[in-house]
């Protein structure tokens, strides 16, 4: 087992921020040390067998991104990233723990569904991996397995209140399943948008001649997003199921959310970088040389970008303030425009839905950090602490303690990261470029004052010096206990 001491840091956590050194043994974390400490020994940096020097810098448990589709089949076409280049482009980015959605769909039995996500899965991560399980078919058989799912590490399991005939869950499947969550502690996540509701709209916009991508925002209008969630919340009122709502975008969705909160009830809710960052306006209403007014297909996702007029922006950032929402995962799910989105040109429903940001979350957020939408100390808790408490990881993640997972990302606040791929005339990389398997970048031309240093996965050092040192394999599967918000 060899050793490792992060020393000169501040090491930064929900609670605080603190100079300490750290001390990793094998794959968990030994000891957090005042400066200077000879508890350990008069000269511990000459005992072990890695010294990092983490001066400057900040020293944070590994980002957990609680919200990613890797190969995710949709409209035709699957999620371009592999675990591979997922779980590699998480490390890049900070992340050190992610927690994928396997798929159940209506017909399949879930343990079939699981298996085959284990088997895309195993072998191939870089970092460490756990699933919640998509329940696309409530039946009696998919009841019966879902408290099964605990004795697998499972503890969440998402329905999808839209996409008729895909995934979707009528009201009468989602009260049954919630009936069988609650009686077992499991948490229900939740995708709450109108589904039949905004396939009228779609049609109906269609039919106009409305087939760019801007109209994908106009179809997925925030009330269908408000009522879906107001819907979710007293259905698990009911049945006393504990509900996540994840990807919210629109901010009567979050009024929904903190009404059910005030009131005690056990719900929680989830943003992502684009809800904070991009609009309908800029980004699904984009227009280019290249692709005409269907450069707005990059950002085609759901729930959608929202009218940066109507001030849903702004209102993510306070509620992450205020903790009407309690975290930010990204919702991963990345399609290249060339064979993947192109499929929705002349229809804007046929578009895959979903966005590349794996790589990008930590740096996104700490960028809140620089300009005052959030404290150092909330950074650390919405991107690391919170994911591991809310499903069952805290303690081995998103906390830097004796006894946890050496998960640690020294981060520095004097670096410079520019996002981005500039391409040629050709479409070829002509500069600087991320590690996902896009041909695009979603976040073109973001610049973040700050920068990922270095990054520890279960104790082996996976980016140092702008090189990625890690491998497909290391990375294992996280057994998860149940909420730790849940009494
Ligand atoms: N939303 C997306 O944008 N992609 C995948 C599934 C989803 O609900
Ligand atoms: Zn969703
Ligand atoms: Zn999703």
């Amino acid at each position: 087992m060899s050793t490792m001491l992060i020393r000169g840091g501040t090491v930064v956590s929900a609670t605080g921020r603190g100079a300490a050194d750290v001390l990793v043994d094998g794959e968990t974390i030994v000891a957090v040390l005042a400066p200077g400490s000879t508890v350990l020994g008069h000269d511990l940096a000459a005992s072990v067998d890695t010294v990092i020097d983490a001066t400057g810098k900040y020293v944070i448990p590994g980002g957990i991104d609680a919200h990613t589709h890797m190969e995710l089949p949709f409209g035709g076409t699957a999620a371009i990233d592999t675990f591979e280049t997922g779980t590699i482009a998480a490390a890049w980015g900070g992340t050190t723990s992610i927690i994928d959605f396997a798929v159940q769909t209506a017909g399949q039995k879930v343990f079939d569904g699981l298996a085959a996500w284990h088997e895309k899965a195993g072998g191939n991560c870089a970092i460490d991996y756990g699933f919640h399980q998509i329940v696309g078919g409530v039946d009696a058989d998919s009841l019966d397995a879902l408290p099964k799912l605990i004795d697998e590490g499972i503890t969440s399991y998402k329905m999808f209140m839209a996409y008729p005939g895909v995934f979707y869950a009528d009201d009468a499947q989602i009260l049954r399943a919630m009936q069988v969550a609650a009686e077992h502690g499991l948490m229900t996540m939740m995708h709450a948008e109108n589904g039949p509701a905004i396939d009228v709209l779609v049609a109906q916009l269609l039919e106009q001649g409305k087939t760019d991508p801007y109209y994908h925002g106009v179809a997925r209008a925030w009330q269908m997003e408000e009522e879906a969630t107001h819907r979710a919340i007293m259905l698990a009122h009911l049945t006393g199921a504990p509900l996540y709502v994840v990807h919210v975008s629109a901010k009567q969705a979050v009024e929904q959310l903190a009404a059910a909160r005030d009131r005690g009830q056990n719900v929680f809710g989830e943003t992502c970088p684009q809800y904070l960052y991009l609009s309908l306006e800029e980004q699904l209403g984009a227009v280019s040389e290249k692709y005409g007014a269907f450069e707005g297909a990059k950002w085609v996702c759901s729930t959608p970008l929202r009218s940066r007029a109507e001030g849903h922006q702004d209102h993510m950032w306070q509620s992450l303030r205020t903790n009407d929402l309690q975290m930010v995962s990204t919702d991963h799910c990345p399609f290249c425009m060339k064979g993947q989105k192109e499929l929705g040109l002349g229809d804007f429903s046929k578009i895959p839905n979903g966005i590349g940001s794996i790589e990008h979350r930590m740096d996104l957020m700490y960028q809140g950090v620089v300009t005052g939408e959030l404290t150092l100390e909330r950074w650390v808790e919405i991107t690391s602490t919170t994911p591991a408490r809310m499903f069952g990881l805290y303690g081995k993640k998103g906390v830097i303690a004796p006894g946890a997972d050496a998960d640690i990302v020294v981060y520095d606040p004097n670096g410079h990261t520019s996002i981005g791929m500039p391409v040629d005339e050709n479409g070829n990389p002509t500069g600087k470029k991320h590690h996902m398997n896009m041909d695009h970048a979603a976040w073109e031309g973001f610049e973040i004052d700050g920068k990922v240093d270095t990054v520890i996965s279960r104790g082996l050092v996976v980016i140092q010096d702008d090189q990625f040192h890690g491998r497909a394999g290391h990375g294992q599967y996280l057994r998860r206990g149940l909420s730790q918000y849940l009494v």
